[in-house]
């Protein structure tokens, strides 16, 4: 229906926005769902999402997985290995820079997610990367490290999570405008070979629910006085899957002065003038379209 306008959208404006389109797991490589394609026959392991914009409220009803939360008419499930790799690729080039990459993962109730609505789960996160190196007005970020690495982000399915179902939930979240954006997408995955080790209630939240209107690392100014010498800048959502002793209220604030925890030494920020620093998404000083 309206697939071919939008295609010719999305083909004048492809790097505006975007979405994960593909994983991968072991070896094997799994397409995502095509969200300006007709569903009918869509087939993947990653549930149904509907737009390249972002979300720009922490209420909105899409937060969990970027559509109305159910699963596809032939929604696949991938077997993932407990302590393996699962990689997300965004749309090339990913074009925000400046922001945190962060990795959810929710158990479903009973022998299979796809009768599940992501909006009923509860997630915890086990992957976040916030400000790695220099400042929150022009620092290195996860974003800027996942636009390194081919506008992807690997993660590892924690060797102590249950084994079960669950959905997965990759997000990046770009600051260089207000209202920050919001870019989440969620696949379906078996997780095989687990441990016994379920989060917290503290380690626990609902999409929506899971980030507040007023949470310092959605509403941070990167063009401030102040966030050219701030080098502390708090992820949003809950405390890390795993970490001991945590009594809620956000993670640890990261600051620039090491790798977080699952990073290897951070890396040095891309050659300056590869990405747009605000890229057509309504940053500072974009006069052309923001929306499509
Ligand atoms: C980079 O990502 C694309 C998908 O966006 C993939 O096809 C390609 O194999 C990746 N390259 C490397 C070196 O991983
Ligand atoms: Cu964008």
């Amino acid at each position: 229906m309206l697939a071919a306008a939008a295609v010719l959208a999305l083909a004048s404006t492809a790097y505006a926005h975007g979405g994960v389109l593909s994983y991968s797991n072991a070896g094997t490589w799994y397409q995502g769902w095509a969200p300006y394609n007709s569903p009918t026959g869509q087939t993947s392991i990653q549930r149904p999402w509907s737009s390249y914009n972002p979300i720009t409220t922490v209420s909105d009803s899409t937060l969990a997985c970027n559509d109305d939360g159910t699963a596809g008419a032939l929604q696949l499930t991938a077997t993932v290995a407990a302590g393996s790799q699962i990689t997300a690729y965004w749309n090339q080039v990913w074009p925000h820079p400046y922001g945190p990459m962060l990795v959810y993962l929710a158990q479903c109730p009973g022998t299979s997610c796809t009768s599940v609505n992501s909006n009923s789960l509860e997630w915890f996160k086990i992957d976040e990367s916030g400000l790695i190196s220099g400042t929150v007005g022009d620092g290195f970020w996860g974003a800027g490290k996942m636009i390194q690495d081919n506008s992807s982000w690997t993660t590892t399915i924690p060797s102590t999570v249950p084994s079960g179902n669950y959905l997965i939930r990759f997000e990046t979240i770009a600051l260089h405008s207000l209202p920050a954006q919001m870019y989440p997408e969620c696949a379906q995955i078996q997780i095989t070979g687990g441990g016994s080790l379920a989060p917290t209630s503290a380690q626990l939240v609902q999409f929506p629910g899971g980030y507040g209107a007023n949470d310092p690392g959605l509403t941070v100014d990167l063009y401030t006085n102040e966030a050219k010498t701030e080098t502390t800048y708090v992820i949003p959502g809950p405390p890390l899957y795993g970490s001991s002793g945590s009594t809620g209220g956000g993670s640890p604030p990261t600051t620039s002065t090491g790798p977080t925890s699952t990073s290897s030494a951070p890396t040095p920020p891309p050659t300056s003038g590869t990405i747009p620093e605000y890229g057509q998404c309504g940053g500072t000083g974009w006069t052309g379209a923001t929306a499509w």
